[in-house]
This record gives structure tokens, sequence and C-alpha cells, in this order.
């Protein structure tokens, strides 16, 4: 006997579980999503067949092989304007979209896809800008990390797209727990970031002139993390959310495979779990260095951390010779090679640069700005610490008292 599959059925079945898959509904809910898509399929077909052909005729010139998907796709739309890669799947699939069950019911729960490839069908988006205008905009984007890894044409698109916005004191950037709209760069003023954590809030940290804030909410679609007041009049410089997403978010996935193998290779990062490591990533970038260049300047305040690529780091204190009290010599302490970090000190004490960095030969260093390193390497503390503990008994064991070092502990 042979059992004949209704003509239909395959698509029907596929075309149901693309949906629960894209929507997600919970276990408990899943008869109540079936019963309510099956029952939408079947009105949109016995209602739909007459002005389907009137609109797929207008909409097939603008969307190829639109048929039968058009009616649901707008709706689609309308939700998930921003999402690319959904518009293709309404291309592909008859399905209708069940709101009820939308776990996407805002932009927030939208997951973050690391091999997203968005594709560029959103117009460019242009603030056009005086010479006088681009040039301090340059010049504030210049060290932000984010922007690191773009190619000049990229760069050139974030540039185009951003936009100015001054400031007032007291002015409320970023509320946490909204949307993000935009990702701020600072041109000047002060900036407060201040955390919510079981109703008490409280100052975190702070930017002072430079820096930027924003980019958590529009890279993993999430709430926002913290609340950013301006704590002095001040000017920014915004990135809409779908021109970062376009572009940074797109890089980013080339970032997570360029440097997954290695993040994961860190005896420093084994606390972190594999999707933290993989937010490491997102926000590092890299930084080359000639033979001979100064990394770190003792003394200086610190506002990165340091992971070595490749080549070796020469790391140097100054100590006050004892034969000549006022001449000041560096001393090599301590080589680093690829995998070992350095320019933690600092950022854990709080204090200025206790030693000097210098490439030995070609250097590439993964770099973190102190707020992701506060925000994400919490779990390595540990060993961090052990490490710095290792640097006192040394410098002891060396020197006595007899360095700049020493004398800033002591004091
Ligand atoms: P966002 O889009 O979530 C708030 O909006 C922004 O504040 C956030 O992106 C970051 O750019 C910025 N934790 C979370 N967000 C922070 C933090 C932070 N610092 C700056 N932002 N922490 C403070 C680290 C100094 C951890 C606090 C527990
Ligand atoms: P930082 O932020 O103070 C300089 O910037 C970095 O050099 C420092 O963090 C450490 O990461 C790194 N004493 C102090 N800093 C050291 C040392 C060190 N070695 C590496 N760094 N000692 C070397 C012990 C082998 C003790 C001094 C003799």
């Amino acid at each position: 006997m042979s059992i004949e599959i209704p003509d239909g059925l395959t698509e029907l079945l596929q075309s149901f579980t693309v949906e629960v898959l894209r929507n997600q509904p919970e276990p408990g809910d899943l008869l109540d999503f079936a019963l309510q898509y099956f029952s939408q399929l079947k009105e949109n077909r016995t209602r739909g067949a007459a002005f389907d052909n009137a609109r797929n005729s207008a909409n097939a010139t603008s969307r190829p092989g639109g048929g039968r998907a058009v009616n649901f796709a707008e709706e689609a739309m309308q939700i998930d304007s921003e999402n690319d890669e959904d518009d293709e799947d309404d291309e592909e699939f008859v399905a209708p979209v069940i709101n009820r069950f939308m776990r996407r019911s805002s932009v927030c729960a939208e997951a973050f896809n690391p091999d997203e490839e968005e594709e560029d069908k959103e117009p460019r988006i242009t603030h056009p800008k005086t010479d006088e205008q681009r040039h301090r905009l340059q010049e504030a984007c210049k060290d932000i990390l984010l922007f690191k890894n773009l190619d000049p044409e990229q760069m050139a698109q974030v540039l185009d797209a951003m936009f100015e916005k001054p400031v007032e004191s007291g002015e409320h950037i970023i509320d946490q727990d909204e949307d993000g709209d935009n990702f701020y760069v600072i041109e000047r003023g002060n900036f407060d970031i201040l955390v919510s954590t079981d109703g008490l809030q409280r100052v975190v940290g702070c930017y002072n002139n430079r820096g930027s804030f924003g980019e958590l909410a529009l890279m993993y679609n999430t709430p926002r993390a913290a609340t950013i007041i301006a704590t002095s009049a001040g000017a920014l410089w915004c990135l809409d959310r779908l021109t970062f997403r376009r572009i940074i978010v797109k890089n980013n996935a080339k970032k997570r495979r360029m440097y997954e193998t290695f993040i994961e290779s860190l005896p420093l990062l084994t606390s972190l779990e594999p999707s933290e490591r993989m937010r490491v990533v997102d926000v590092l970038s890299t930084r080359a260095y000639n033979d001979g260049e100064q990394i770190i300047c003792q003394g200086d305040m610190a506002d990165c951390f340091y992971i070595v690529e490749s080549g070796q780091v020469r790391i140097t204190i100054r100590s006050r010779s004892t034969a000549a009290q006022t001449r000041k010599e560096e001393v090599d302490i301590a080589m680093c090679s690829r995998g070992q970090y350095f320019g933690e000190l600092s950022l854990v004490t709080n204090k200025p640069r206790a030693a000097s960095a210098y490439a030995s030969g070609s250097v590439k260093c993964i770099v973190l700005d102190v707020q992701a390193f506060e925000r994400l390497l919490g779990p390595c503390m540990d060993i961090m610490k052990r490490n710095i503990a290792n640097y006192e008994e040394q410098l002891a064991i060396l020197f006595g008292n007899n360095t700049e070092l020493q004398e800033q502990n002591d004091a």
C-alpha cells in the first residue's frame, strides 16, 4: 500500500514550523499558536484571493516573486521594519504574522546574530557638515575603539551619518531600561554613568571630555544598561541606530570570526562564559606599534587595557639612580608576548601608570577601554589580583623602595 502525501502538506507544515521557530511561542502556548496560525491562514486565503491579485500585481515590480507572501510581509515589516534578514524570510515563506505570540514586541528582544549580514538596502543617512564641523568630528572619533577596525569607506559613511547635539548640564542623554536610539561620541563635556540595581541608583563612572557610550543597546538589542547624565554643558556626535547596526554590527561579525580562537585561548579569560568572551571581541580594537614606540608612559592617567596579539612588549620602570640621585633611569622589568596582558594595574588601583611599555620589534595589541574592562572583566579579577601581588613582591626584591612606583605606593 502506498501512502500519498497530499499536495501542499509539506509546504504547509514547513511554513508553520518556520513561523514557530521565528516567534518562539512558549511550549504551553504551542497549540494556541497553531490554532491561531491555521485560522489566520485560512481566513487570509478565503478573503485574500480577490484583492491579492490586484495588490500583487502592484507589488510585483518592487518585490520579485512577491506573490502570496505580500499580504503577510507588510504586517511583518511594520513590526520589524529594521530587520533586513526577516524581510528576506518574508519573501520565501507564506506565513501569517501572529502578534500575540511575537517575542519581539519591541526591538529590544531581538536576538543578536553575530553572522548576520544585514543587506545594504536602506538609503544611506547623511547629515551635511561644514568643514569646521567635519574636522571636529574627525578629532572626536579618532580614538573611538569601535571605529578603529572600520575600513575607510565604512568610516566615511559613519562620519557622514553623524550629527551634532549640544547638551546642557543635567540633561539625561540616556535613561536605563529605555530602547536605544543613538550611539554617542563625546565632543566635549562631562557625563556621569549611573546604574540602578534593586531600586538604588549609583554613579559607577564618568566620561571627561572624551569617549563614547550607548553602543550596548544597539549591538545586542537590549534595553539601555545605564543612565548617562551630562554634568556640564557640552556637545555630542550622534550615530543613528540603523547606520550603527548596518556598519558596526556587521563589522563585528567579521571581528568575531577573526578573534574567536585567540580570545578562547587566553588564560586570563578562562573565568568568562563563551558569550562573555564574545562580548569582549565585540568591543575590542587593535593597535599596531613600530619597534621602540611607546605604548604606555609611566605616570600617565590610564584609560586602556592591552593584550599582546603579536610581538614583544618591554615593560620598564624609572628608578632613582643611587649613584646620581637626580638621574632617572629606565630599567627593564618584564617582557610580555602573545597572549599576555598589561596595563591592568592602574585600572584596578585607580592610580597613574606604574610602569612604561614599549614595542620591541613590531607589535600588535588588543585594546579594551576602561568601561569595557570594568564591565566585562570582573570575573577575571582574581587572576589579575594574584599577578598584582606578584608585582609588589618583585618590586620589593628588586628595588627595595628605590623606584618612583614605590614612592607612589608609599604615598
Ligand atoms: P547602552 O546602550 O546600554 C548606556 O546605554 C551606556 O552606558 C551603555 O550602552 C554603555 O555604553 C555605557 N555598564 C553598562 N553600561 C555602561 C557601563 C557599565 N559603563 C558605561 N556604560 N558599567 C560601568 C563600567 C565603568 C558596569 C556597571 C555595573
Ligand atoms: P599599569 O596600568 O600600571 C604599566 O601600566 C603596566 O606594566 C602595569 O599596569 C602592569 O600591567 C605592567 N610592576 C608594575 N607593573 C608591571 C610590572 C611590575 N610588570 C608588568 N607591569 N613588576 C614586574 C614584576 C615582574 C614589579 C616591578 C619590579
